[in-house]
């Protein structure tokens, strides 16, 4: 079984359908995976299990963005990220993000077949990174956080939580628009678990709807993150994915996002068509 679908210019969440997006941490600190897939061998062979259990991109990570880290340096990123990078699309047929604030890896990423960014920052860490992103032609995934990883958690009040990630999310996408990046190019994330409290991240969910008057794809990454572990007495990372499975679905039932970011593709891949068997929407692609 494959989710396969490279076509779509490189962007599955097109499809008509919610995407995956599975993720490949080429980290040795990631908090559910770091160190696992650090070599090219084992993180090749992480990436050919995501493919092959449904992925429809791959997201590749060389620097942790988990509450309380430190920065990576680009040298260090770039270091952990081509060899793996390269060795993935050489092989994987599928479309591939980089996970980066810095344009330089921007850069290098592009140079070996990357289409989209992802950066937690929403282009904001980096003044480099907009036009890069703009001048290369990469699609970008723009994220709502405050600050930075280090000092994110002690910025987690809102007056209004929802509202106030819609218009920071909408001013990034001006920017991106008046930078010259198609509409079609930008896709929008809460940012679950970055400056929010436990119950910041269930009332963002509760209320994801508000970001569709925005009019862009919304990715949604609640993948083992925290709040799934305080909220279910589950310290262990990777015994998260029940609820991260629970997760996911609360938006999927409500049409509320278009990529899904997460660890385990092959519980995802399952949980959405069992999902869209019983409620009749299952589009024929049964694998
Ligand atoms: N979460 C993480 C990293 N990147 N990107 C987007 N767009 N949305 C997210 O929610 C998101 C993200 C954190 O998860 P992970 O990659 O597993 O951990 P780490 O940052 O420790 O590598």
């Amino acid at each position: 079984m494959t989710g396969g679908t490279a076509d779509l210019q490189g962007r599955p969440w097109l499809q008509g359908r919610p995407c995956i997006m599975g993720i490949l941490n080429v980290t040795p600190d990631s908090f559910s995976d770091g160190g696992t897939h650090v070599d090219v061998p084992g993180a090749l062979a992480h990436a050919r299990r995501l493919w092959q259990e449904g992925a429809d991109i791959l997201d590749i990570g060389a620097e942790s963005t988990r509450p309380g880290a430190a920065a990576v340096p680009v040298a260090e990123e770039l270091r952990r990220l081509l060899p793996v990078l390269e060795a993935v699309r050489s092989e994987i047929p599928l479309p591939v993000s980089v996970d980066t604030r810095k344009a330089p890896v921007m850069r290098a990423a592009h140079a070996l077949g990357a289409v989209l960014v992802n950066d937690v920052s929403a282009l904001c860490y980096d003044p480099e990174a907009l036009p890069t992103v703009a001048s290369l032609g990469m699609d970008v995934c723009l994220m709502h956080m405050r600050g930075e990883p280090q000092t994110m958690q002690s910025q987690t009040g809102y007056r209004d939580l929802a509202g106030e990630v819609r218009d920071f999310l909408a001013g990034r996408v001006a920017a991106c628009r008046a930078a010259g990046l198609p509409r079609d190019a930008i896709v929008v994330d809460p940012g679950i678990g970055f400056a929010k409290t436990d119950g910041g991240n269930l009332e963002l969910l509760r209320h994801l709807d508000r970001l569709r008057d925005l009019g862009q794809p919304v990715l949604l990454g609640v993948s083992r993150k925290g709040f799934i572990g305080r909220v279910t007495g589950t310290p262990e990372p990777a015994r998260r994915d029940g609820g991260s499975v629970a997760a996911m679905l609360w938006a999927h039932a409500r049409g509320m996002a278009d990529i899904y970011r997460v660890h385990d593709v092959g519980a995802a891949r399952q949980a959405l068509r069992i999902w869209d068997a019983l409620a009749g929407t299952e589009t024929g692609n049964m694998g």
